[in-house]
């Protein structure tokens, strides 16, 4: 078996630990953690040097390493296309990249509004026409999604790319606002 560790922060803190993080296990990886330490901050530093972007997640498979979400993801759909991380049909397929390139690129308000911390629940936070204006686009998304495969995930019966991207901030929008709940739960975040 080819040894695999994931470079990643928090999964509680940070959005894009969290997704490298989902891709791997859906991927059925089997893999370590190797975590970045907020404390110290030479080994910090160290295992941040290992990543050539200097971000995780990294993740490195064998002698192979690769970094950002959206590489990760298309070397471990290359190796284990039968987990289906991303839709078998072309043009779902690019309707998955699309979703996912949205969210890599974009969402600039809602990310800086709503932080991430997961164990965090905030009833009355007001969140600012920026940022709603990213919920009522996610909302749209979603409901395009479903309309069209089904459900229970975005992209039909098998958790994708599009749902390890959208899972930190739906997540998000839920604890910071519990009106946009409806968001949660049209997300499949089980
Ligand atoms: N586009 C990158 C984003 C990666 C990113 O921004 N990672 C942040 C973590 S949330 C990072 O490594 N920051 C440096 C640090 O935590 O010291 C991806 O898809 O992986």
């Amino acid at each position: 078996m080819t040894a695999a560790t994931l470079t990643i922060s928090s999964r509680n803190y940070s959005s894009w630990s969290l997704r490298g993080w989902l891709i791997c296990r859906m991927a059925g990886l089997d893999f370590s953690t190797e975590l970045l330490s907020g404390e110290d901050t030479t080994s910090r530093a160290e295992l941040l040097h290992l990543s050539p972007s200097f971000l995780v997640p990294r993740l490195r498979h064998g002698d192979i390493v690769v970094w950002d979400t959206l590489a990760i993801t298309a070397y471990l759909n290359e190796t284990f296309p039968e987990a289906g991380l991303l839709p078998e049909g072309r043009a779902e397929r690019a309707h998955c990249f699309s979703i996912a390139g949205e969210m890599h690129g974009g969402f600039v308000n809602l990310r800086s509004a709503l932080p991430m911390n997961l164990k965090a629940f905030h009833p009355g936070f007001r969140v600012f026409n920026g940022a709603k204006a990213d919920i009522e686009r996610i909302v749209t998304i979603f409901d395009d999604c479903l309309d069209r495969y089904e459900g229970p995930y975005l992209f039909g019966k098998t958790p994708s790319l599009a749902d390890a991207m959208f899972a930190p901030v739906s997540w998000r929008v839920r604890l910071h606002n519990a009106s946009c709940a409806s968001l949660a739960q049209r997300a499949s975040l089980n």
